[in-house]
């Protein structure tokens, strides 16, 4: 990710799923803006609503203003978009499916 792009992450902090793209956005040293929302309070963020309308799930990751729905499809967009540094999976098909599963 370009150093003045906007990085947003929709979370919630005891969610392992959200956890997921945190480490990776970490491992590739992006600076992100660390959203937290309110699913104690039954609260869901019109941003959440907004950039995940079909599941209105956490973790989203938001993009220069473009959501990535799901943790590990963020996951690999975020080591796709930083592919220069730190590959978060391996090279090799097989071994890739198998870090998949
Ligand atoms: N398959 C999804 C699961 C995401 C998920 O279950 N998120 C939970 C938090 S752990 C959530 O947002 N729950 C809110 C709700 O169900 O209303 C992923 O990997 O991102």
């Amino acid at each position: 990710m370009a150093k003045d792009d906007e990085v947003i992450l929709l979370g919630f902090w005891p969610s392992m799923f959200g956890v997921r793209p945190r480490i990776a956005l970490d491992e590739k040293e992006v600076a992100y803006e660390y959203r937290e929302e309110d699913f104690m309070g039954n609260n869901k963020s019109s941003l959440l609503l907004q950039m995940n309308p079909i599941h209105k799930k956490i973790p989203v990751l938001i993009h220069n203003g473009k959501p990535i729905c799901e943790s590990f499809i963020a996951v690999e967009y975020i080591d796709e978009v930083g592919k220069d540094k730190a590959p978060l999976l391996p090279s090799d098909p097989y071994e890739r499916a198998q870090a998949r599963f």
